[in-house]
């Protein structure tokens, strides 16, 4: 079974998302093992001390390496990891075919610190992936960790239902998006489902899905500035 863990000063963050939906679905059918671990459970001191001020100055707090090493190694002696992921706005953008790779692997650590907020020889010591997943900050690696474990969850075998599965066809290799989708009723507020889907005509209705699907492609990668 593939297992993450994840190394946060505030794993409260972390409890909605991986118990909701196809993520908490998935550790019930045993695809996947998701563990938080609490950085402050790492703390030596009687006061579990896990921030200090940065040497040289500067506003605002870090985190102390200590309790990171000591959570780190002591995870490292139970098992091997194939990946140690350091989540920052400075690292590697985050893409689809990252995602595939991380689903063919068995163990990933995530060390969930903060901008800025990481005595930098954690990274250093332990990362063996930085990874941004978009040009904007944050204010720690949390959102980052679940935007990542999402995304490696759903590539599992069997996480997915069949159904769940078609609509997924979209980004697949991060390149095509699909046809929009419609439910009932066929008239909303005035607002109409595109009558050829309504048609029942197979043909019709894929050769729409294609032209729908192509123009959306070339729409998204314009306003990405793409090719
Ligand atoms: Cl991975 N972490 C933080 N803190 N901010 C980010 C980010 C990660 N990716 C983009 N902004």
């Amino acid at each position: 079974m593939m297992r993450f863990d994840i190394i946060s000063a505030v794993p409260d963050s972390l409890d909605s998302p991986f118990n909701t939906s196809i993520l908490k679905r998935a550790q019930e059918r045993n695809k996947v093992e998701i563990v938080v671990h609490n950085l402050r459970d790492y703390a030596y001191d009687k006061h579990k001390t896990i921030d200090d001020k940065p040497f040289g100055g500067g506003p605002g707090m870090l985190l102390k390496p200590e309790p990171f090493f000591e959570c780190i190694e002591k995870l490292m002696s139970e098992r091997t990891y194939d990946r140690i992921i350091f989540p920052s706005p400075g690292g590697k953008l985050y893409d689809q075919q990252m995602a595939n790779r991380f689903s063919l692997l068995n163990n990933i650590m995530i060390i969930a610190g903060h901008y800025k907020g990481v005595d930098d020889r954690v990274r250093e010591k332990f990362a063996t992936d930085e990874i941004s997943i978009g040009h904007y900050v944050l204010t720690g690696g949390e959102i980052a960790a679940w935007i990542i474990i999402d995304s490696v969850v759903r590539l599992i075998p069997g996480v997915l239902n069949d159904s769940e599965s078609a609509l997924n066809d979209s980004l697949m290799d991060g390149e095509v998006i699909e046809a929009p989708y419609y439910t009932r009723p066929a008239e909303y507020k005035g607002l109409c489902v595109p009558e050829v889907l309504l048609s029942g005509h197979e043909k019709k209705i894929k050769d729409w899905k294609e032209e729908q699907s192509k123009s959306l492609t070339k729409n998204w990668k314009k306003i990405n500035n793409l090719e």
